[in-house]
């Protein structure tokens, strides 16, 4: 097979590739100790420990960017995925720089939707509806930023999964209609929790033309939900909750809203990251838990709450790990902090200004309506 030339290339990554873990640990402590405030590491729930335990603050997507904004640092290292990245960078001032340790941290599901196939759908749609008078765009935070930005020019805003319901109520305030991607399961799960029946709810394939919808699925529909999905999550299964049940009378179950509609039906509790860490945290002693979010998560409130005497349990007997989250690794951070202390910002994030003025009109107004 050939070989091109750029693939012989040093990459400013090969210094730290043939490095062990605990030599990064070291490293990462003592460029940490150099930047001391100018420096804020985030690290998202999902991310491994070996990670994780450097984080300044650790959180969802929101809290983490919230916290950014608030932060006089210099340098926000993002331990997480690039369209959290993105968000930090449209919440953080000018002068604060975004970095991204490893910029292959992607998410599979905010792939699923992008600014050419949203416009194709809204194009299609006006051929049926006039969407600008009848449709809400609803992006989950789980989206790149010109998705975003779509919505702040639509009339549309930003969602996650702790606020989707307040959000969806003031979409329905605006507009007749709602259009919800990348994820169909938790636009479905959050309209079912509001009363909306599974027939007002039609999946749209972007994969075929006028979403694989007739003209009257789309004129009857209250929620037209983009067909992506969690990688991760979909790997939860109904058999998973039931042999839990059988196994274990009087255990409770808690999912999260991107896990499918059947799993989250036969859930005791479904919410976000926060809401999982919260409820379980509360949990009286003796209790047994099934927990349905990213393996890093569940092992670490595993080992939390196993000296309360709180059993948590991961909900399939597959591994399911967030395999971008996971990208973000010692050696990567090694090296995007030991740039920073010699003065380089490497990986860094920055939406162009004009996409985030607008993305930043829809993640406001969701702030607005669910603070
Ligand atoms: O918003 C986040 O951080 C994600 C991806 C999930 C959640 O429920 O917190
Ligand atoms: Fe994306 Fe799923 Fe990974 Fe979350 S767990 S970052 S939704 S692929």
């Amino acid at each position: 097979m050939a070989v091109a030339l750029k693939d012989l290339a040093p990459s400013p990554l090969d210094g730290y590739t043939g490095l062990s873990d605990a030599e990064c640990d070291a490293r990462i402590r003592a460029a940490k100790a150099q930047l001391g405030d100018r420096l804020l590491i985030l690290g998202h729930h999902y991310q491994r420990d070996e990670v994780f335990q450097f984080a300044d603050i650790s959180g969802d997507s929101l809290k983490l960017s919230a916290e950014a904004a608030k932060s006089d640092a210099e340098f926000i290292v993002f331990c997480g995925v690039h369209f959290m990245a993105e968000v930090a960078d449209i919440l953080t001032r000018d002068d604060q720089q975004v970095v991204l340790p490893d910029l292959a941290a992607g998410c599979s599901m905010a792939d699923m939707a992008n600014l050419r196939n949203v416009r194709r759908a809204w194009d299609e749609l006006s051929q049926v509806i006039d969407p600008d008078e009848t449709v809400t765009p609803v992006t989950y935070i789980n989206s790149a930023a010109d998705l975003k930005a779509f919505c702040g020019d639509h009339g549309g805003i930003v969602c996650t999964s702790t606020n989707a319901k307040g959000v969806l109520e003031w979409s329905f305030s605006q507009r007749e209609k709602v259009l919800f991607f990348p994820d169909q399961h938790l636009g479905r799960n959050t309209g079912y929790g509001m009363g909306i029946p599974l027939d007002d709810m039609v999946t749209w394939d972007f994969d075929k033309p006028m979403g694989g919808l007739t003209e009257d699925e789309i004129k009857r529909a209250k929620i037209i939900l983009w067909k992506g999905f969690c990688s991760v999550h979909q790997m939860f299964m109904p058999q998973h909750v039931e042999k839990f049940r059988k196994d274990v009378p009087g255990g409770k179950v808690i999912s999260h809203p991107e896990n499918n509609f059947e799993v989250c039906q036969a859930s005791d509790y479904v919410g976000s990251t926060e809401f999982i860490l919260k409820t379980v945290r509360a949990a009286e002693p003796g209790t047994h838990w099934l927990v349905g979010t990213e393996l890093n998560l569940v092992n670490r409130l595993h080992d939390e709450m196993a000296p309360k005497g709180v059993k948590v349990q991961f909900m399939s007997p597959m591994v399911c790990m967030c395999s971008t989250m996971f990208r973000t690794d010692p050696q990567h951070l090694a090296w995007a902090l030991e740039s920073l202390v010699a003065g380089e910002v490497v990986n860094q994030i920055q939406v162009e200004p004009k996409t985030a003025a607008s993305a930043k009109y829809a993640l406001d107004k969701m702030l607005e309506i669910t603070a």
